[in-house]
């Protein structure tokens, strides 16, 4: 059978088609018919099923859980129990404290539905503006840049612009990898139109930046002054279009007059970059007759975003390159559903269908809509501040749903004090498996991807109609339903009032309310239906009354929704960075993604190829600060800032300029020991947006002299054993704990002892063989005490089933393989018995894989390339790429590096 769907990862959008025997979700592939992928999907995409294995089924939150002390354990309850409970402690800190003294913290991978009546609860019936939502950490920036300049949080571009741009401005965004299928859009559309060009502006050569015409690799945090350089030099040149700047905007002379001291020699000084560079960006959007500009995190997680978004969308104002076919600033969501929160009002500032907090009008709208006397003006906690209330205790009962704060949000060690004070916390979760798991005292099981319906809108505000496939396991529910509920047993504790405030017994019925709401609004939906995306599928949103189509583009006009109808120029002007670098501190430390995992692994995490393309934690270093610092490829580094400190591999990349680092944002405390990044990162936050500097901080990286390793892997066919292993992340100075394999699945721990560690004893390595499941009577075991080596392994069926090794790690990778791959083990006893045998490899170690869906490692694709295959013949050969197409990008680069000789 088969079910059409979305997909629940990024904001791109991708139709889906699930695949499934009402029962199982057995494949899943592109829905050819989607405007926002025609069929395509990226690793993550299409690996979905693989999600949703019966072994990973089988670890899914499947009942409610409650701990009725702190110190207590969780026990199994029924839902009436769980939620009674929930609106016992909520109604209590209501009538105790007031309204503000609880807080929900939700998320934009929840559906419209799900998002509205969580926002209806808060701000309806409790009477309180303390929801926000994990966007606060993702596209706050984007919606205030927007608000400030355009009037509203409305993105005013399609997809479809990107085929008719003549210039394309990406600034900070790594489009090839997070946003996947729509960067397989724009290298059509480079195909297509050969004369297209393609800018970058990120601090890092990504693989987006490696594709690039122009890549300006500016120093972190300094956007404002390069754009704003840009403008200068678009005035100076007559680029700009003074008729549309009069006829549409206001404020454009105080701009003016602010860009003038930005030169290029000035913003090249600022940003590390040559100022003919910014010269030739500035006139190749200038010239260009269509151009249009993406943007995500790099401008977002800034303590000036706003601005920084502002500084952007000027550049379109000021051109009049906006409301035409190929035009105009186009902010890219992260996570799927990111839009339709925005669109309800889901954070703790906004209302629904953009309505202002500040404007009584909009309030009175609002409590007429929902049928309550008001809804209150001040607005409410946003993330950061949320957590900090919630640790000085003023936050009673926190209900959170969807995200996993204790790994996402900056300065973990705080955001973990104030959890583990917090008198009350409830997750929604569909998997118990995340950091924040650990402090609930009442788990929630959610049904998830496959598994609920409603709709999402996703970046080109294109809302696509979700459907389950499915039925939830156990007795996991939809967010929704588990939401009303929830709201109806509290509405009967609180001051009691006529009618419930939650009738709906459908997500349809809600959907209906949130449409009635948007009537009128810039966003008006009044003319969709459930029916009408059935019918005509995705559609874009304004789709008013009597239309039956959305519409593709916004402000063709030139009318904004501002007071006077014009759009505005603010005052964008360049600020330092709210850490600066020190001599304790001299690093700068640079957050955002991998390819193939997403955000806190909760899914991505649990399919084995996932970790392939980047199998284990590990912080990227300019080769030269590496070798500064003594650090040798693959040594293990204290990285060091001012809240906190992690252990990870040093991995050296070119892709960073001097004193820049990278780290993933994807490994939490379940992955490796310690909280993740986060650990490091600031609360500093942009004064408008409250949205978080997650991209800088500074710090310092020394070596980390280790005096053992281990490395304990099994296969493991049942599921489980990654959580089982868990608790020997905290046993070791350092730990991780990954897996590997393909068709079969394996779970590694890798742990590290420093120079002072003693070895570990035998009980130690007996207990973790057990805890593995290697200690049968067939396990081969070899011991050199005074070299400190040992060697265990276990064969079954003929078949090498794991492995554990002490001190003798350099056969980790061919054991791994063996394992995953069930090969032969005819040279094992060999080298098992040899204290320092060489491992028997018939070539060099696989590595990383470059190509997800074909199973191609770079050292393999490395070999061809020596052995003269350019990239069509390397594609012929092992059709690396040829399928998503997420590693293209990377194939390009590697067949690029090595035509180039190596320089003497
Ligand atoms: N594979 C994958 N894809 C995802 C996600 C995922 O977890 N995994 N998450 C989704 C979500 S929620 C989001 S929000 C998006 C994020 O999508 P992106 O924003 O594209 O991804 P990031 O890697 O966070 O950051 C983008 C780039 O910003 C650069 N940057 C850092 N500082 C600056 C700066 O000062 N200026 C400029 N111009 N650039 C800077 C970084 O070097 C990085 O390459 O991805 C979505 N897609
Ligand atoms: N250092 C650093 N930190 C960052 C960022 C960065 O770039 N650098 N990026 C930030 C950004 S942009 C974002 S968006 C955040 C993301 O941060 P989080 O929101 O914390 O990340 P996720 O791991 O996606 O958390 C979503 C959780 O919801 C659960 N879930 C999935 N589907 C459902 C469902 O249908 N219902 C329910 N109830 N639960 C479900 C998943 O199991 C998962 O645990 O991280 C932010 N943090
Ligand atoms: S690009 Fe990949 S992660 Fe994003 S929606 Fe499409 S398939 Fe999902
Ligand atoms: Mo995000």
């Amino acid at each position: 059978m088969e079910t059409k769907s979305t997909c629940p990862y990024c904001g791109v959008g991708c139709g889906v088609i699930i695949e499934h025997d009402a029962t199982r979700i057995t494949g899943v592939r592109g829905d050819p018919a989607h405007p926002a992928n025609f069929g395509r999907l990226c690793t993550k995409g299409g690996t979905l099923h693989l999600s949703m294995t019966p072994q990973v089924m089988a670890q899914r939150l499947m009942h409610p859980q409650l701990r009725r002390e702190k110190a207590a354990a969780r026990e199994r309850v029924s839902w009436d129990e769980a939620l009674d409970h929930a609106a016992e402690k909520f109604a209590r800190a209501i009538s105790e404290h007031g309204p503000d003294s609880v807080a929900f913290y939700i998320s934009g991978q929840l559906m419209t539905e799900d998002y509205y009546v969580f926002n209806k609860l808060a701000k309806g019936l409790i009477g309180t503006n303390n929801v926000d939502t994990n966007s606060r950490l993702c596209m706050s920036s984007a919606v205030s840049g927007y608000k400030a300049t355009l009037g509203a949080d409305s993105p005013p571009c399609s997809y479809e612009d990107i085929d008719h741009a003549d210039c394309l401005l990406i600034a900070g965004a790594n489009t090839a990898w997070a946003h996947p299928v729509l960067f397989r859009r724009i290298e059509d559309a480079r195909a297509a139109r050969p004369d297209m060009k393609l800018i970058v502006v990120d601090p890092r050569r990504t693989d987006t930046a490696e594709a690039a015409d122009l890549h300006l690799a500016i120093l972190p945090g300094t956007d404002i002054a390069l754009y704003n350089a840009m403008l200068h030099v678009l005035l100076w040149e007559d680029l700009c279009d003074l008729d549309y700047i009069r006829a549409h905007t206001e404020g454009f002379d105080a701009l003016k007059a602010l860009v003038r001291d930005y030169t290029p020699a000035m913003a090249a000084d600022i940003c590390g970059v040559k100022a003919d560079d910014i010269v030739t960006a500035a006139r190749w959007f200038g010239q260009a007759p269509a151009a249009l500009s993406l943007y995500c995190q790099g401008l977002n997680q800034s303590s000036h975003g706003t601005d920084n978004n502002a500084a952007i969308i000027h550049l379109h104002l000021a051109t009049g390159k906006i409301g035409k076919p190929g035009c105009g600033p186009f902010s890219l969501t992260g996570q799927p559903n990111a839009m339709g929160g925005r669109e309800v009002g889901g954070l703790s500032n906004l209302l629904p269908a953009h309505r202002d907090m500040a404007n009584p009008e909009h309030r009175a709208e609002v409590a007429r809509l929902w049928g309550v006397a008001d809804v209150p003006a001040e607005p409410g906690l946003t993330a950061v501040e949320l957590f900090e209330a919630v640790h000085r205790g003023e936050i009673k009962a926190l209900w959170i749903a969807c995200t996993n704060p204790a790994q996402s949000l900056p300065d973990l060690t705080r955001v973990h004090e104030a959890l583990a004070k917090c008198p009350f916390v409830v997750l929604q979760e569909v998997s118990a498996d995340t950091d924040t798991a650990t402090f609930a005292d009442l788990l929630l099981p959610a049904a998830g991807w496959g598994e609920k319906e409603g709709t999402v809108t996703n970046s080109e505000r294109r809302i696509t109609r979700v459907k389950a496939a499915v039925p939830a396991p156990g007795e996991a529910r939809a967010d929704w339903k588990i939401v009303v509920d929830f709201a109806r047993r509290l509405e009967a504790r609180l001051p009691a009032r006529a009618a419930t405030l939650f009738p709906y017994e459908t997500a349809e019925a809600i959907f209906n309310e949130h449409r009635a709401s948007t009537v009128g609004r810039d966003l008006d939906i009044g003319g969709l239906s459930y029916a009408l995306l059935e019918q005509s599928g995705p559609q874009q949103w304004p789709l008013r009354e009597g239309a039956t189509v959305g519409t593709s583009r916004l402000y063709g006009d030139g009318v904004f929704p501002t007071a006077s109808g014009r759009a505005r120029f603010t005052s964008t002007q360049h600020r330092p960075l709210a850490e600066a670098t020190d001599p304790r501190h001299p690093l700068h430390l640079n957050t955002g993604r991998l390819r193939d995992q997403w955000h806190g692994m909760s899914r991505t995490g649990v399919v084995a190829r996932l970790h392939a393309h980047a199998p284990e934690p590990a912080i990227e270093m300019n080769p030269r600060d590496m070798e500064r610092r003594g650090i040798a490829e693959g040594d293990l580094v204290r990285l060091k800032g001012k809240r906190g400190s992690i252990l990870l591999r040093a991995a050296a990349s070119t892709t960073l300029r001097p004193a820049q680092t990278y780290v993933p944002m994807h490994w939490g405390g379940r992955y490796m020991s310690g909280l993740g990044i986060n650990a490091l990162t600031l609360p500093a936050n942009d004064p408008v947006s409250h949205q978080p500097e997650l991209k800088h901080a500074a710090v310092q990286v020394e070596k980390f002299a280790t005096g053992w390793q281990l490395v304990a892997m099994r296969r493991d066919d049942e599921g489980g054993l990654h959580a089982a292993l868990q608790p020997w992340l905290a046993r070791f100075d350092h730990a991780t704990l990954t897996l590997a394999g393909r068709e079969s699945t394996v779970v590694v721990l890798r742990a590290w002892g420093g120079e002072n560690s003693p070895v570990p004893a035998p009980e130690l390595l007996a207990e973790l063989a057990a805890a593995t499941g290697l200690d049968s009577p067939q396990m081969l075991a070899f011991n050199d005490a005074r070299r400190g080596i040992a060697k265990r392994a276990l064969i079954a069926d003929d078949r090498l089933a794991g492995a554990l090794l002490c001190n003798e790690t350099r056969a980790t990778d061919w054991l791994l393989d063996l394992i995953a791959r069930g090969g032969s083990t005819a040279e094992l006893r060999k080298w098992l018995f040899a204290p320092l045998a060489t491992p028997p490899s018939s070539g060099p170690a696989r590595g990383r894989i470059v190509c997800n869906c074909f199973d191609v490692s770079e050292s393999e694709i490395r070999a061809d390339l020596e052995a003269g295959l350019d990239l069509a013949a390397l594609q012929k050969k092992n059709k690396c790429g040829t399928n998503c197409g997420s590693c293209l990008p990377e194939l390009r680069r590697l067949a690029a590096k090595a035509t180039v000789p190596v320089a003497a």
